[in-house]
């Protein structure tokens, strides 16, 4: 019986952050499944993404540590994803501490620690600078 673990994210200007947090959780158990956010959440999310989905879902899905991925289209998805995925962890990064809690009630809620000093935020705002630089 495999283990699966879900997880979900925006992705854009994929980084390490990105991949420590995959691998580790894909070090949780042996199937893991990624939630890539649409350009259409994000903008629900008030997220501008420089990377459109189509890509940030493609580089995602081939990642050696990821077993599957699938749309992220909303907030309220992840306990039907859970339950017909038949997830055993649902897992963030810990900048999410506590945020999905109310999902322990289908599965174990593990909230891992971020990898420090790089964001997607941080790599767009060093590309404005490189930019304005010319
Ligand atoms: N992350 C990390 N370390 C970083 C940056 C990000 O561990 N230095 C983690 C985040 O905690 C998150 C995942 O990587 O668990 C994806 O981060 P984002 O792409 O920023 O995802 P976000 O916009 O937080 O969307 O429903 C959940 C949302 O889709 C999460």
């Amino acid at each position: 019986m495999k283990k699966v673990i879900l997880t979900y994210g925006t992705f854009d200007l994929f980084h390490i952050g990105h991949l420590n947090l995959l691998r580790n959780l894909k070090s949780l158990g042996d199937y893991l499944i990624v939630g890539v956010s649409t350009d259409a959440f994000n903008a629900q999310k008030g997220k501008r993404t420089v990377i459109s989905f189509e890509e940030r879902i493609d580089i995602v899905q081939s990642l050696k540590c990821v077993d599957l991925t699938l749309p992220e289209h909303c907030w309220e998805q992840k306990a039907r994803d859970i339950t017909e995925h038949g997830v055993s962890v649902f897992g963030m990064g810990d900048d999410w501490q506590g945020h999905f809690d109310g999902l322990k009630a289908l599965c174990e809620v593990v909230y891992l620690p971020r990898t420090a000093g790089i964001s997607s935020s941080a790599l767009k705002h060093c590309l404005r600078e490189i930019a304005l630089a010319g």
